[in-house]
């Protein structure tokens, strides 16, 4: 029997694969980040559509690769010495048929505009899961924040901002931090707005607490990615007391990710940065937590640093975490961190649990290893969605001119990510060979699909 999927005709599941990514290829060449994430999702839920009359007439997934509006601009600033600083500045709304636009933004010399698509992409289906109403967008510029002065970020934040502010709006698209982008940088930007638009609201999330921000948003993500490994864990009747843990980055993700974990009893041994990972096998205490942040949040140091200040630690320059023996990891940093090689490392060494703080840092042949030995695999979209959840709670919040107590923020993430852990069962249960798995890639996708599908297919042809 044959289907006709967003005007074409195909036999299977697998060619109607093969032939929409041939065109999102062509549509979007060079855009290989994009392609993986597109291919990802749409892997999981052409099944859906190919039941699915409504979704093939309204042409759901050919809409939802194509961003509503891509917004480019020049950022130009001047640096400490004086000079002339030249920027691209990026906004992709990919889609608002669920809630006004909402996704981070990312300062990193490795932005362009696929990156952003991709991440925009993920960041839809993300933030369907969470249970609030909020559709998808990302941003950011290749500005590299490393090495410049609080002065030179400023200024760039004030610059890019400077285009930014009448394309966003409470109602209308309300970015957040990613790499690059912590709670220094969205005061800065928090500022320019407000000057430049005379009003104060919730125009971004990750505010300081005293205007406007949320308890627990920094804390999130990390948070998240552990309640969610926890709820995975439960479905095999394991605990995350007593295991040991490697988490890679050493960021906003990763420290809060350590500082969870440590809380419910394991043992963390590993964090890395861009140049290199340490192994620490007397575990990350709370003690060296501590010191991390401040390495990292305010003299913005390197993390070779911590293994010259704790004693039986190592530094592996130019190594990534993921062959330190583990029985849980949390990959924290960034997309394809994870490779074929370091996935097989992972199970050979005993890793029963991948919860994913970073978006898409597994390659397509590290997933298949990954669902291969049946291990528990949290995808991003699902396990790091604490974060924009809260961000949706600072929303609200702002909103109502009201405020929640750290316990309330946490009940009501914990609350979220159970939600979305039963939505993904929900999704992705496998029943056969006398056997259930749970395949979470799956789970999220479809989830994170039909309710925007839904959406789309009543609010009409737009
Ligand atoms: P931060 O900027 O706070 O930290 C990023 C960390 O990752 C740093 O240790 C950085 O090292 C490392 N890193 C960045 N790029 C690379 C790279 N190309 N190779 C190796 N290491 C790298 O960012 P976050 O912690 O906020 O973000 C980490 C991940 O989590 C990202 O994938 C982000 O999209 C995702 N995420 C973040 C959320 C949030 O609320 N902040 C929410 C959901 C997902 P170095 O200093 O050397 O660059
Ligand atoms: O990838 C993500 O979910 C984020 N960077 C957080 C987005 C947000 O709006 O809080």
């Amino acid at each position: 029997m044959s289907t006709v999927i967003e005007g074409r005709t195909t036999a299977t599941c697998g060619d109607a694969v093969e032939a929409f990514m041939e065109r999102v290829v062509a549509q979007s060449p060079g855009e290989t980040v994009f392609h993986q994430a597109v291919r990802e999702a749409v892997r999981s839920v052409m099944p859906v559509v190919m039941e699915n009359k409504a979704y093939q007439d309204s042409r759901i997934l050919d809409r939802m690769v194509v961003p509503d509006r891509v917004i480019m601009f020049r950022v130009t600033w001047v640096d400490d010495q004086g000079q002339v600083q030249v920027n691209r500045g990026y906004r992709v709304q990919m889609n608002a048929a669920i809630g006004p636009y909402k996704g981070g933004l990312r300062f990193h010399p490795s932005v362009n505009l696929g990156v952003l698509k991709f991440l925009a992409f993920e960041q839809v289906l993300k933030n369907s899961l969470t249970t609030l109403p909020m559709g998808g967008s990302k941003g950011g510029s290749d500005f590299d924040p490393r090495g410049k002065s609080d002065g030179e970020v400023m200024r760039f934040c004030q610059a890019f901002m400077n285009e930014l502010y009448c394309h966003i709006g409470p109602d209308i698209d309300v970015p957040a931090g990613d790499i690059g982008v912590g709670g220094r940088e969205i005061g800065y930007l928090f500022g320019q707005y407000r000057k430049l638009t005379h009003r104060f609201n919730g125009v971004l999330t990750g505010k300081g607490i005293n205007w406007g921000g949320s308890r627990l948003r920094p804390e999130a993500t990390g948070y998240g990615a552990v309640y969610f490994a926890q709820a995975m864990l439960e479905t095999r009747g394991e605990g995350i007391e007593g295991k040991i843990a490697t988490v890679s980055g050493s960021g906003n993700v990763a420290q809060y990710t350590v500082e969870k974990l440590h809380q419910l009893g394991a043992q963390v041994v590993t964090l890395s940065d861009s140049e290199g990972t340490i192994v620490d096998r007397d575990g990350i205490t709370p003690e060296k937590l501590e010191w991390v942040k401040e390495l990292k949040n305010v003299r913005r140091g390197r993390i070779s640093e911590y293994a010259a200040r704790f004693q039986g630690s190592k530094f592996l320059k130019g190594k990534r975490p993921w062959s330190a023996p583990c029985d849980l990891a949390f990959p924290s940093a960034t997309q394809n961190e994870i490779d074929a090689t370091d996935a097989r490392h992972l199970v050979e060494n005993g890793c029963i649990c991948v919860s994913e703080g970073a978006n898409m840092p597994s390659t397509e042949e590290a997933i298949a290893v990954f669902m291969e030995k049946k291990i528990l695999y949290g995808p991003g979209k699902a396990a790091n969605a604490g974060g924009v959840s809260v961000s949706g709670l600072e929303m609200t919040q702002n909103a109502g001119c009201m405020r929640r107590s750290a316990d309330e923020v946490d009940q009501a993430l914990k609350r979220i990510m159970t939600s979305i852990h039963a939505n993904c069962v929900k999704y992705g249960k496998e029943n056969g060979n006398g056997s259930s798995f749970v395949n979470y890639v799956n789970g999220a996708n479809i989830a994170g699909f039909i309710k925007i599908a839904e959406a789309m297919v009543q609010q009409g042809v737009y």
